[in-house]
């Protein structure tokens, strides 16, 4: 087998990790009834026809998440792969109000994705970021109590993301929240033109002062945007398998991702939701080569983006390649 190439990997829903075996398991533990009959019978299921009928499902799973330990195992089952797959940085997210809602609180959920978190140099040779979601169907309010709730924890916290239903619910809605975490010394990414229009995606960078767009291949749409975004090397962090499964595109081979390299943007290629989407990273590289015959060249070129989008300082950086 040849080697993977050394890889971060930069848009990763931890609760997306969740594999169904798992999820039974930690049913099982926790006294949880989940309403399928086996693993088999809930993979099944995963026939997504927008974001939304995926977010219900996703969130509807989450029950089984309760306790710390269950946050740590879902986390070491992540970084196992991840290392099988060549990924030597994560930077993960996580969704603390789908967990708050259940009675789970923000502080059960960052110790126990943390202690996985903490020997994960040692245990699978993966540097690590985590960074909190804001959930943008939600008020602003809720977002704002959420980043009060993270105070305790911000040495854990590198940054603050904002994901879930995206139309109807555009960034300037979280202006303020954005205003506080920047306050607090915290890094800003944001979903942006997934199923949204451009304009989102200008209005992430304009309004909420992101550093990296989470997607944004609806930036295509815009030619001015497109030449701004590679301009200012604004890295798109691309989930090309979970784009096919959430009926973004159609197949893998309508995929923008070569169309935006040629364009001169800073894509990566991420997984988004592994366990949900069909496969982690690896998968996710392999069908974008395969669908859209990359080079050699184009996939050393991605892998060495990822670590430049990366929010590990520059020598940091170097050192993982
Ligand atoms: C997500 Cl694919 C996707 N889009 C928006 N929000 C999300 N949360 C988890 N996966
Ligand atoms: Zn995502």
């Amino acid at each position: 087998m040849n080697m993977p190439v050394p890889k971060a990997e930069l848009h990763l829903h931890i609760e997306g990790t969740l594999e169904p075996e798992l999820a039974f398991a930690l049913a099982a533990r926790g006294g949880v009834t989940l309403p399928y009959a086996d693993a088999a019978a809930l993979r099944e299921a995963y026939r997504f026809s927008d974001l939304q009928s995926f977010l219900d499902l996703y969130y509807g799973l989450m029950a089984v998440l309760r306790t710390a330990e269950d946050f740590t195992e879902l986390t070491d089952a992540y970084l196992e792969r991840a290392a099988a797959q060549g990924v030597r940085h994560a930077e993960i997210f996580f969704d603390p109000q789908a967990h708050a809602a259940r009675g789970v609180p923000l502080g059960t959920v960052v110790e126990g994705i943390g202690a996985s978190l903490e020997r994960s140099e040692e245990r699978y040779g993966i540097s690590t970021r985590l960074i909190m979601c804001f959930l943008r169907d939600e008020s602003a309010e809720s977002a704002l109590a959420t980043l009060d709730a993270a105070k305790p924890y911000l040495d854990r916290i590198t940054g603050v993301g904002l994901d879930s239903a995206e139309v109807g619910n555009p960034p300037a809605k979280f202006r303020e929240v954005y205003e506080e975490a920047a306050r607090l010394g915290l890094r800003r990414v944001a979903h942006a033109g997934e199923e949204g229009p451009a304009a989102y995606v200008r209005e992430a960078l304009d309004v909420l002062g992101v550093e990296r767009v989470d997607h944004g291949l609806r930036c295509m749409d815009d030619p001015e945007l497109v030449d701004r975004l590679a301009r200012e090397r604004v890295p798109l962090t691309l989930c090309p398998l979970s784009n096919v499964r959430l009926r973004v595109i159609d197949t893998l081979a309508d995929h923008p991702l070569r169309a935006m390299m040629e364009a001169g943007l800073l894509v990566t290629v991420n997984s988004d939701d592994p366990a949900y989407f069909g496969g982690y990273v690896g998968e996710n590289f392999d069908g974008v080569r395969d669908a859209l015959g990359l080079t050699g060249e184009q996939l050393r070129e991605l892998a060495r983006n990822s670590f430049e989008a990366s929010f590990l300082e520059d020598d940091e950086a170097r050192r993982e390649r």
